[in-house]
Formats: C-alpha cells, sequence, structure tokens
C-alpha cells in the first residue's frame, strides 16, 4: 500500500447509524451503544480535566454506573470548586456516540482501502513489528513522536526507550514557545502553565491579544474577575473589541502585526516622564541606557502612524500602567504565535514589565514553588542515547535559543532531504494536526512518504482518517494518568483517577504503552502491575500521604512565606549578566536585534482581509465541537466582518459565504456575523470548526476551518516557530 486514502468510513462500524438531532441532556446510549457497569452508585471521584491543558481538579459524580455531573474540586487551587463551562460538559464527551470504540487497521481488499476493525493484539503486534523493522532499516530516530496532552507520557517513555528523541508538542510552536523564550531572554525563566502571574492583587491588566473570558482558563479568568471586581483599571489591545475589552479603561483597536511599535512608544513614555520603576532598574537591570537611546525616536506619534492608536491614547493608557506600578501586569499572552516575529514582541512585554518593576512583585509575576516528585522505586531504565541531532530543522537551519522541538518541524522532515535524515514513521497521540499546523495540505504530502502512522485519540479526527492503525483511548474519566506535579503560588501534586470503567473496547494510554513496550521488549519501563500501584509508590517516596491523594484527588502546600521581592525573597536572574537584560547581548552576538525592533507587517492585497483567529468560552479547539452539550450553546463558528466592510460587500448577518485565501484555500460555508467590534481590515473566526471527518457526525460541515485557510506562516528566526496570522482571505456568497 503506497498512498493512504483519507479514510472516513470504518468498515462497517457505522453502517446504518442515524444521527438524532435535538438532543438535550439523556443521549447516551445512542446507537444502542451499550454502557458498561462501573462505579458504585452516589460515589464522587475526584480527578483532573483533560477538556483543555489548563487540567483543574474536578469531581465526578457517579450515579448508575454513569457520571451524572462533573463539578469543580474545592481542594484543587486551579479550580477552587469551580468549572469552566467545558469541564462541566466532559459528560459529552464521555458519551459521545462517535468515539473511537476499536482498534482499527487500514487493510487493503479488492484494490480498495478500508479500515477494519481489529483485536488489541492484532493492532499492537502489527505496530511492534513495523516499528521493529523502520529500526531496523533507517535505526530509531526515524520515529516521531507527536503528543499534547497529560495522557502522552506514557508513549513518551515508550519512544525514548526505541532509541528517539524526536518528539514534539503544537502547544510550543503553534502557541507559547516564543513567549516562554522572550521571558526567559530577559529575566532568565521561562513562565511555563499556569502562567505565574498574580492577577487577583493586580491593580492594572494589560491584555495584548490574550482574550481572558474567551480564553477560559479557569483560575485566571477568576483571578481577571477578582481584580476587575477589587477596581483594577484594565488596558485591552486587540483589533477586535473581545469580552475582556468591554471591562476595559482602554480598548485599543490596533493594527494587527504593529503591537511591537505600541510597547516601545509605551515605554518611551515610561521613561520620557520618568514614571518607569527606577530603584528596581537600577538595582536589577542592565542595558538601560542603551534602551534609553534607542527608544528616543519611538515617540506616540511615531507609534500612531504604524498602530492607528491616536498618541493621546497612547500616552494616557501609559500612565494608568505605570499608576498601578509595580501592582501592573502586562499579560504574556499565550497563543502568541502570530507574525513570525514573536518572541521579540513577548520580549518587548517582558521589558514593559521589568520597567514596571512587576517582575517578582505582589500584584505582578511571582517566583514559582514546586513539589518535588521522586521516581517510582526501582525503577531504573536506561534509555539508549541518540546519536542523531534531533531533526525538527531544516539541514543547517539555526534557531539559537529554540526551548523544545518544534511539531512542524517534525512534519517537515518527513520530506526526503530536508532535515539531517528523514521521518519514516509517526505516532499521533492526542493531538489533531490537520488543525493545528499550518498547511494541512503540506501534512498530507508528508504523510505519503511514511512507513508508518499511528494515531491515539479519543474521537475520530481528522488525522486518525490517515493513520494506519487508529488506537482508540479512552477519556480522562476512565483512565488513570501519571501524577501531576504543579509550579503554582500554591504549589500541588494531582492525580488522575478513572470515575468509570473504560467504556466501549477503549483502553488508557498507560495500558497501550506497556503492551507496545512489552511487545518491544522494553520489561523494565513499566515495573509495576497497575497504576495504583505505581502511583502509590511515586507518592510514598516522595512522602505524599497515599490515602490523602487518592480521597482528595490532590494534594496541595501552602504558598511559602516569600514568593515576591516586597515579601522578603532576593530575586536571581538566569541570564548571562545575571541581571533583567534590557539590552541583550546574547541576541546581538546570534546577529538577532538585541531591542526588539518593529518592522510593519504585509498589507492584506485589495479586497482581502487579514484573518485572525481566537476560541470561545464553551470550545476547546476542534476536541469539544463534537461534544453534543457544549454545542447545544455554540452549535457553529462565524466570520466576523466589520460593519462598513459588508456593507461595501452588501453582506448581512446570517448570510453565507465561503472564505477564500490568498493562495485559492477555501473554508466554509460559514455565516457572516456584522460588527462594529472589528477594524475593517481583518476578519475573525473561532478556531475548531469546519470538521469533515464524516464520523464526526455533528461537527462535521459546521462553519469554517482558520487551520484550511492558515497555508502560509512565518517563521520566528529565534526559536522556528510558525507566525500564524500573516494570512489574507476574502468572502464570497456561498452558492
Ligand atoms: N475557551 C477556550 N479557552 C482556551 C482554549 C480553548 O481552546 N478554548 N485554548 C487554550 C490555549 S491552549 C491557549 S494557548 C490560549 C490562547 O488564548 P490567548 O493567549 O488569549 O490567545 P490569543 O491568540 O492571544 O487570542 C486571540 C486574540 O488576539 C487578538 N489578536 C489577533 N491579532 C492580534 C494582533 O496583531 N495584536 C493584538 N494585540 N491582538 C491580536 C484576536 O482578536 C483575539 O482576540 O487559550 C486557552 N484557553
Ligand atoms: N489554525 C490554528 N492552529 C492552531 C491554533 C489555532 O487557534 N488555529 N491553536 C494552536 C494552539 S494554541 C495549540 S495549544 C494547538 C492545539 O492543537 P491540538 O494538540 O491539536 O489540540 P486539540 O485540537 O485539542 O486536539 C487534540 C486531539 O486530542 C484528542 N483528545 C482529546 N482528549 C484525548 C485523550 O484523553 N486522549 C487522546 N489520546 N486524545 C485525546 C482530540 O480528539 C483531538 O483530536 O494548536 C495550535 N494550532
Ligand atoms: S479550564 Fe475548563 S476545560 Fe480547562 S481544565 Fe479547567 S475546567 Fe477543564
Ligand atoms: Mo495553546
Amino acid at each position: 500500500m503506497k498512498r493512504r486514502e483519507f479514510l472516513q468510513i470504518s468498515g462497517g462500524t457505522l453502517a446504518g447509524a442515524a444521527f438524532a438531532s435535538g438532543f438535550t441532556t439523556k443521549w447516551w446510549g445512542l446507537d444502542g451503544d451499550p454502557i458498561p457497569n462501573p462505579g458504585t452508585d452516589g460515589t464522587i471521584v475526584p480527578s483532573f480535566c483533560e477538556l483543555c491543558f489548563w487540567k483543574c481538579g474536578i469531581h465526578a459524580h457517579v450515579k448508575d454506573g454513569k457520571v451524572t455531573k462533573i463539578v469543580g474540586n474545592p481542594d484543587h487551587p486551579l479550580s477552587r470548586g469551580k468549572l469552566c463551562p467545558r469541564g462541566t460538559g466532559g459528560i459529552g464527551l464521555l458519551y459521545d456516540p462517535d468515539r473511537l470504540k476499536k482498534p482499527l487497521l487500514r487493510k487493503e481488499v479488492g484494490g480498495k482501502q478500508r479500515f477494519e476493525e481489529v483485536s488489541w493484539d492484532e493492532a499492537l503486534d502489527f505496530i511492534a513489528d513495523k516499528m521493529k523493522t523502520i529500526k531496523k532499516k533507517y535505526g530509531p530516530e526515524s520515529l516521531a513522536l507527536f503528543s499534547h496532552g497529560f495522557g502522552g507520557s506514557w508513549m513518551k517513555k515508550v519512544v525514548k526507550a526505541y532509541g528517539s528523541q524526536n518528539i514534539g508538542a503544537p502547544s510550543w510552536a503553534q502557541c507559547k514557545g516564543p513567549r516562554d523564550v522572550g521571558f526567559e531572554l530577559t529575566f532568565g525563566d521561562f513562565l511555563g502553565s499556569p502562567e505565574p502571574i498574580d492577577m487577583r492583587n493586580a491593580k492594572c491588566i494589560t491584555l495584548i491579544g490574550a482574550h481572558l473570558g474567551e480564553n477560559m482558563h479557569n483560575t485566571q479568568v477568576q483571578d481577571f474577575a477578582e481584580a476587575i471586581g477589587n477596581g483594577a483599571d484594565i488596558i485591552v489591545v486587540d483589533p477586535r473589541f473581545s469580552t475582556a475589552a468591554g471591562k476595559a479603561k482602554h480598548w485599543l483597536p490596533i493594527k494587527p502585526g504593529t503591537d511591537i511599535a505600541l510597547l516601545l512608544a509605551w515605554m518611551h513614555v515610561l521613561i520620557k516622564e520618568g514614571l518607569y520603576d527606577q530603584e528596581y532598574i537600577k538595582k536589577y537591570a542592565t542595558g538601560l541606557d542603551k534602551l534609553k537611546k534607542y527608544l528616543e525616536d519611538k515617540t506616540p506619534e511615531w507609534a500612531f502612524t504604524q498602530t492607528g492608536i491616536e498618541p493621546e491614547k497612547i500616552v494616557a493608557s501609559a500612565r494608568t500602567l505605570a499608576a498601578a506600578r509595580p501592582r501592573s501586569i502586562v499579560h504574556p499572552g499565550r497563543h502568541v504565535t502570530w507574525y513570525g516575529n514573536d518572541t521579540q514582541r513577548s520580549r518587548a512585554i517582558a521589558m514593559l514589565n521589568a520597567l514596571l518593576g512587576s517582575w517578582g512583585r505582589i500584584g505582578g509575576y511571582y517566583f514559582k514553588d514546586k513539589i518535588k516528585l521522586a521516581p517510582f522505586p526501582g525503577s531504573m531504565y536506561k534509555f539508549p542515547k541518540s546519536t542523531k541531532p534531533i531533526a525538527d530543522r531544516k539541514k543547517g537551519a539555526i534557531y539559537p535559543f529554540g526551548g523544545e522541538s518544534l511539531a512542524h518541524g517534525f512534519r517537515d522532515a518527513t520530506f526526503p532531504g530536508y532535515a539531517d535524515y528523514d521521518i519514516k514513521a509517526w505516532i499521533v497521540y492526542g493531538t489533531n494536526l490537520m488543525q493545528c499546523l499550518p498547511d494541512p495540505e503540506k501534512t498530507k504530502e508528508a504523510i505519503k512518504h511514511l512507513d508508518l502512522l499511528v494515531a491515539i485519540d479519543v474521537l475520530p479526527a481528522e488525522i486518525t482518517g490517515y493513520a494506519d492503525v487508529v488506537l482508540p483511548e479512552c477519556t480522562y474519566l476512565e483512565r488513570h494518568d501519571d501524577l501531576w506535579s504543579a509550579a503554582y503560588t500554591e504549589p500541588f501534586v494531582a492525580m488522575r483517577q478513572p470515575a468509570v470503567k473504560p467504556m466501549y473496547d477503549s483502553k488508557p494510554g498507560w495500558w497501550i504503552a506497556k503492551e507496545l513496550a512489552k511487545r518491544l521488549g522494553y520489561e523494565g519501563l513499566f515495573p509495576w502491575k497497575d497504576p495504583e500501584e505505581y502511583l502509590r509508590g511515586r507518592a510514598e517516596a516522595s512522602h505524599l500521604s497515599w490515602k490523602e491523594l487518592k480521597s482528595k484527588g490532590v494534594i496541595a502546600k501552602k504558598k511559602r512565606e516569600a514568593q515576591t521581592i516586597d515579601e522578603g525573597l532576593e530575586p536571581s536572574f538566569d541570564t548571562p549578566t545575571g541581571k533583567i537584560e534590557l539590552f541583550s547581548k546574547q541576541l546581538q552576538e546570534s546577529g538577532l536585534d538585541p531591542i526588539p525592533v518593529h518592522r510593519p507587517p504585509d498589507e492584506p492585497p485589495p479586497g482581502y482581509f487579514r484573518l485572525l483567529y481566537g476560541r470561545y468560552p464553551v470550545h476547546t479547539f476542534g476536541r469539544t465541537t463534537n461534544n453534543r452539550f457544549l454545542s447545544e450553546i455554540f452549535p457553529e463558528n462565524e466570520v466576523w466582518l466589520n460593519a462598513r466592510m459588508a456593507k461595501e460587500l452588501g453582506l448581512q448577518s446570517g448570510d453565507r459565504v465561503m472564505v477564500e485565501n490568498q493562495d485559492g484555500r477555501k473554508s466554509g460555508p460559514i455565516r457572516v456575523k456584522v460588527t462594529q467590534r472589528i477594524r475593517p481590515d481583518c476578519v475573525y473566526m473561532v478556531h475548531g470548526f469546519g470538521h469533515k471527518d464524516k464520523r464526526l457526525r455533528f461537527a462535521r460541515g459546521r462553519g469554517a476551518s482558520d487551520s484550511d485557510l492558515i497555508s502560509k506562516s512565518a517563521i520566528d528566526p529565534i526559536i522556528g516557530s510558525t507566525g500564524m496570522n500573516v494570512n489574507f482571505v476574502r468572502l464570497e456568497v456561498a452558492s
């Protein structure tokens, strides 16, 4: 079998399955799927959520062998008894009638490819045999693992034992990589997740794009609401009037791609008016003189010509920022891969925070604390050392401050001759590569060069349609995972445990990894019989009470006495100078800008708009758009279009249009939302819609996919991440 056809129908599994619409809340058992009989009535199982990557603590209520309700775990620092709507809607994933139910193997019968349901033994034997052959032929490094989500930790071990370090997630080069590196270059420390920001005590919060309230990271939304309740000033910089902008003292509708100009002008005002934290900068920072000189001509008047924000507004908002310092947080954002200058923009945000003196301060950024977890006693597995470099970049390409691996880079290295050696096999755990990597057409091309593609998912996401083997994992409500130790104000260790037994023939990730390891001969990799033995072993070796962990789902330590400079903690900065670097010599020495430079973005061609995208409160990417519970609230996305432009185009709210990008890529039809709440030079849509796989019977064909319209991306020269806000689209009435 050479070329993989996109397989949507799994041989017979869905034959005749009719989709019944009009769900309310009682719809499990659709298609006559048997509901097993797990759990005991009236129990509450503490665990943590996986509807997004924030991982709040939950209480799953079990009755009649079913999960009936999911609420926030009051003992868990990230939920504090509350969940976001998606977390509550986890039941809609557990009882999604379209879940993957049995392992599927691609077979060719009579010249036609199809998926056949097979046993776990057949699927895993097939994968293990293939992996052995590939290793012999090309070496172990030719295998790449794409893994997103907490459950991927088990498969990572198998891939490392196999001899490959080629492991990556889209949550770096398509998400937060530039921000972590931008802050690290400035303060010598990265941010990670959850971000160490003390919003509750902030007096001013500035959001650069970061659209809290639509971006529903639970704890941050709670903290943001609390700060607003306490009268904090909010500044929102966004080409779109976001939910957060509705709470803002200043909404700055910036021209997309020009934030560095605004950030420089803000710093100009702080320095010119002497509003920055002079004592703090003197004590902890270097490079102020060079920065001062550089900023001389970065006036609000200059920034106006770049950003479209009036000089008076720039000055007024700068004064608001400064009046609250050091309790003034310029939020680092999270999904920051926008224009290819993203590490520099993030660095400018870090530098602005430095001038406000907010790093290491109450109401600013605090210094994280973490509980150290011990390994499982006796686990001494010796992982083989690879002699080859990680194959995530073009031969000779250097991203000097790279950080984690580039997920799109493994895709590109699948094209023969691109990287130092070729990738020949993919294992894809919990990431829908067709929706998260830029240029899905390129991803499809890359797949043609593979000898093996294994997809491990809970749903028939698009990527599974291209796999040779599809392994149905059970959901987070039906399994154990490893312990999670989080760096936070109150550092904690959390535990995931099943509320109910796995439905259908789905299996937990730990079981899949352990069984595969056995077939590959890695006997010592998982030296325990079941996950409770493993988790208990780790907990006790870490001096944590197993009983407490199991019964509460979490053990949280008290906030340490001092986590900020204000409370007496002496800061240290792990930069080459040991100080906060306002001027970066290490960037300069790598031929990069030592202070961020604003370079104007390309303009949309006539008749085109810049395509922007973001989140909606009840959905996480494309992983919830098939969830009937959550989709009752928001079943399809719309394309936001400025009212004046709509008039020019003769479009009205509700009109259905096709969206076409500069390269002729199309998506839709999608409904138009005519609004004053967006600039005329861009359009906006919520990511995660426009699914194509027929097996996603609810989500398929609803709305449009931003991913399909992102054929172009701008590579960040510092870390190699992919800026994706660089595509232009036009709208055409759908026929
Ligand atoms: N409900 C929900 N919440 C989520 C997620 C989810 O899927 N659903 N995903 C989570 C994840 S993994 C992440 S990384 C975060 C992402 O959430 P954020 O980090 O908040 O993501 P952004 O890309 O900043 O958000 C997009 C916003 O940036 C604006 N924007 C676009 N271009 C520009 C520009 O040039 N300048 C400025 N200033 N603004 C611009 C858009 O109009 C939009 O309001 O959300 C997290 N929270
Ligand atoms: N065009 C475009 N691209 C983007 C973004 C965007 O907004 N627009 N956002 C970027 C960002 S911020 C991020 S973080 C990435 C996220 O990109 P992805 O990692 O692709 O995240 P999801 O879309 O949540 O896809 C996760 C997949 O995991 C599956 N899944 C859910 N739960 C489980 C589980 O328990 N086990 C297993 N095995 N699978 C599970 C889901 O069915 C889904 O197929 O995408 C990035 N790429
Ligand atoms: S923010 Fe919402 S979806 Fe994400 S982990 Fe928390 S409850 Fe779950
Ligand atoms: Mo993300």
